[in-house]
Parts: structure tokens; sequence; C-alpha cells
């Protein structure tokens, strides 16, 4: 089939990371035969359905958060129009949660619910060969009556080992290449992002990360992970890495192995990660330094212990510190996210934040308004 999928941004041109979930999905389905092209655009600027018109798509897929569903679903209202024979689905965060409601507003064919690459080229497979999804796990679909219905839940993938690597080259990579980046004032020109491992485990309430994966780690092999970086230094020059996982270090002996292969192999990147404050020990971080990490971005969100209980943070404000401690100490930068407007926040409680935010000496820090995504706690 010929598939065109759009990765809906929030802000055209503001960006700089790549949609690597439908990157996934596009490169599963060229291993399986499939023809795609590939968008990452803000649609209510730019339109791009003249080139999926040259392209004559039997499916067009959209991926979006909650805060671009809007969007998508006015892009989807104005494709459907111009492309009335083409079949419409959509997967990514926000399907996930909502997927009926997400399949009734667009209009849609399917919703592909949590991980895609398997659901998606099933879901290609049935339609190509007798035009009925009610044996694909994980989608809602749309019966010959018109009538949304539920398949049962796909069980996630163990083997993550098994996926194809993005497929980077379907989007223009320049673009992502603008200053000044995830990891700013280093690698500045050629970056890319990669995620290393699936689900986590905590239950922060403002977070709704193991909705599409879970509250259990998977994790990629090391020479998984190394040959993905091989790629991308031989295919785009890339000179540096950010790594996207929720927690990077989950497992300090599959961090240090990471980092020793890095170093083996010569890859001359400089590389960042999140991770949580109760993960770092002077041992990986010194192991981690060495393999090029030149930054570790935390998500502190309060000074306040009372706040970070509310939020069932799992840390405490002392840990923070010990871990910024740490960090700097083995030579790599700290960066610090906070969020104000908490439930049960004071100014007390604030100026605690702002306390401890100037105690840690972040390299840099980021306030955000706590917001409540739909589906978590908060
Ligand atoms: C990395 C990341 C970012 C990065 C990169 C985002 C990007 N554009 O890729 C940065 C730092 C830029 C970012 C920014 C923001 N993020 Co963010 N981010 C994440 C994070 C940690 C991982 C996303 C990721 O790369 N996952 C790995 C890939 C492989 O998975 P995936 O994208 O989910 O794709 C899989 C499935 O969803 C599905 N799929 C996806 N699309 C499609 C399409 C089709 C057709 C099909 C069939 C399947 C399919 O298949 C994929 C492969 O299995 C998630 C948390 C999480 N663990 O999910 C939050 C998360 C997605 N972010 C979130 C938020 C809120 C934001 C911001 C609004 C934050 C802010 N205040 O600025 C912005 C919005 C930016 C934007 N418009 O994209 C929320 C979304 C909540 C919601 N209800 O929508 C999440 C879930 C975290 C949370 N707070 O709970 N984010
Ligand atoms: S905020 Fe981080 S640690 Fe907390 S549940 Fe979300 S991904 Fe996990």
């Amino acid at each position: 089939m010929r598939i065109s999928l759009i990765h809906v941004q929030c802000l055209e041109g503001n960006n700089i990371v790549p949609p690597l979930g439908l990157m996934y999905v596009a490169s599963a389905l060229e291993e399986n035969g499939h023809h795609v092209q590939m968008f990452d655009v803000d649609p209510s600027v730019v339109d791009v359905s003249e080139k999926i018109e040259k392209f004559r798509p039997h499916l067009i897929g959209f991926s979006f958060l909650s805060m671009t569903h809007k969007k998508a679903m006015d892009y989807c209202g104005a494709l459907k129009a111009r492309f009335p024979g083409t079949l419409f689905c959509a997967g990514g965060y926000h399907a996930t949660i909502f997927p009926e409601e997400t399949a009734r507003q667009m209009e849609l064919d399917f919703a592909v619910i949590g991980e895609g690459e398997e659901t998606l080229v099933e879901a290609c497979r049935a339609v190509e060969e007798k035009g009925d999804l009610s044996g694909v796990a994980g989608v809602v679909y749309r019966d010959d009556q018109g009538q949304y219905r539920r398949t049962p839940q796909r069980p996630l993938q163990k083997n993550l080992d098994l996926f194809p690597f993005p497929a980077r080259r379907l989007l223009p990579f320049d673009r992502y290449l603008t200053p000044p980046g995830l990891i700013r004032g280093y690698a500045t020109e050629r970056l890319t992002t990669m995620v290393t491992s699936r689900g986590c485990p905590y239950s922060c309430i403002y977070c709704g990360s193991w909705q599409i994966f879970g509250r259990k780690v998977r994790r990629r092999s090391v020479e998984n992970v190394i040959s993905e970086i091989r790629s991308t230094v031989v295919q785009f020059g890339i000179k540096g890495l950010y790594f996207c996982d929720d927690i990077f270090v989950t497992d300090k002996d599959w961090v240090i192995g990471l980092s020793r292969r890095m170093r083996e192999e010569g890859f001359r990147i400089e590389w960042a990660c999140q991770t949580r404050v109760d993960t770092v020990s002077d041992e990986v971080l010194s192991e981690m330094k060495k393999a090029g990490c030149v930054q570790i971005d935390f998500g502190v969100e309060s000074g306040s212990d009372r706040i970070l209980k509310v939020l069932r943070k799992g840390v405490l404000s002392a840990q923070v510190e010990e871990a910024f401690r740490l960090v700097h100490k083995n030579g790599i930068r700290a960066c610090a996210t906070f969020m104000l407007g908490n439930p049960e926040e004071t100014k007390e409680d604030m100026e605690q934040t702002l306390r401890l935010a100037k105690k840690i000496k972040p390299d840099y820090a980021i306030f955000y308004y706590t917001t409540p995504y739909p589906r978590t706690v908060l």
C-alpha cells in the first residue's frame, strides 16, 4: 500500500525534535513492503495536500498529542473532503487515551491504541486481504454498519530489538538541526534523538507516560543501540544525541555497558539524557562522562517536600541536592525543570522551589505551569 503519515506540530517551525514514534511506524511499514511518505507540519500553516495528491495514498495516518488534537481533526476533515476514496487512521498519545472519541470525531476508518508498529502493519494486511479489522488487536475500527468497535488489547512487544530503526531519512533532516537544539551550546549541528527504552514504573500524578508503554521498563540491547548510533553517524554525520527515554538510568549496568561500548566504537558524540535524581551515582556518572555525556536533565518539579509528596514523585529535595552535586562533580551539566501551580501549593512552597533552584545551581532551569493532561491522576 501507499501510506501518507502526518505528525501534527504545535507551532510550525518550532519543533526541533523529529517525531520518533511516527518514524518507527514508518520503518515497520516499509519493512513490510509498503511505500511511505511522511510530514511533520503544523497543518494550520502548511498544507501538504498537493504532495499527498501526487503520492496517491491508500491510507493517510495522523499522529498527535492532546494539544494538537484540534488541529489534526480540522486537517483530517479537509483531507477527507479532498480524498474521498482514501482510508484514514490515527495513532499516538491522544488517540491511545481516547480511541473511540478520536475515531468518531475525526470520522476515521480506525484508530490505533498504543504501540503502533505491529498494529498498523497488521491493519494494512487485514485491509488488503479482507477489508475487515475485527481480527486486529489494539484498534477501534468502523464496521460495515458504520459502528465503532474496539478489539482486544495488544500485548506490548517484549523484544524492542525486533523493531527496525526509525525512518529518519523520510523527513528533511536538516530542519531539525537548528540551534539551540536540545543540548544548548553543544552539538548545535547534526543532533538527533533516540529512545533506548519504553515504559516507566513510577506514578507521578501529572504524567501520562505509562498509558502508551506501560509501567514495566523494556530496554533495547546495548548492541542494538550501538548499531543505531553507528547508522546515524554514517547516514547523517551525527555529532550530538539526545536520549528521549522517560528515565535513561534505570539499569546501572546497562548504562555502564553502553557507555563503554560508545567509547570502544570511538564515536565522537556529545550526548544528553533525562533521568530521575535517585538513579545517578558516582560510578555511573563517571562512565557516562567518559563516553561523551555533557548534560543530564532532571524533572525536579518542586523544592517543597510536601508538594513532592502530593505529586507522588517518590523523591525528596535532599536527593535532588545530592544528584546535582554528583553530576556537577563529574563535570556534566545538570539541568532542572520545575512545576509551579501544583495542587495544595502555597506561596511558601513556591519560595522553597526558588530557594532549591538557586541552591542546586542548575546549568539551566525551566519553570512550567502545572498542566493537567487528560487521563492522568491530576
Ligand atoms: C520525547 C518527548 C518530548 C520531546 C519530543 C516530542 C516529539 N515531537 O517527538 C519534546 C521535549 C520536544 C516534547 C515536547 C512536548 N511534550 Co512530550 N514527551 C516526550 C516523551 C517523553 C517521549 C515521546 C517519544 O518519543 N516516545 C517514543 C516513541 C517511540 O513513542 P510514541 O511517540 O508514543 O509513538 C508510538 C505510539 O504512540 C504509536 N504512534 C504514534 N503516532 C502514531 C501514528 C499512527 C498513524 C499510528 C498507527 C501509531 C502511532 O506508535 C509509536 C511507536 O510505537 C513522552 C512520554 C512518553 N513516554 O510517551 C512525552 C509526552 C508525549 N509529552 C507530553 C507533552 C505534554 C509535551 C509538551 C506539550 C510539553 C510542553 N509543555 O511544552 C510538548 C509538546 C511538543 C509537541 N508538539 O510535540 C505529554 C503528552 C500528553 C498528552 N495528553 O498529549 C507526554 C505523554 C508526557 C506526559 N506529560 O504525560 N516531548
Ligand atoms: S514523570 Fe518521569 S518518573 Fe514520573 S511517571 Fe512520568 S516518566 Fe515516570
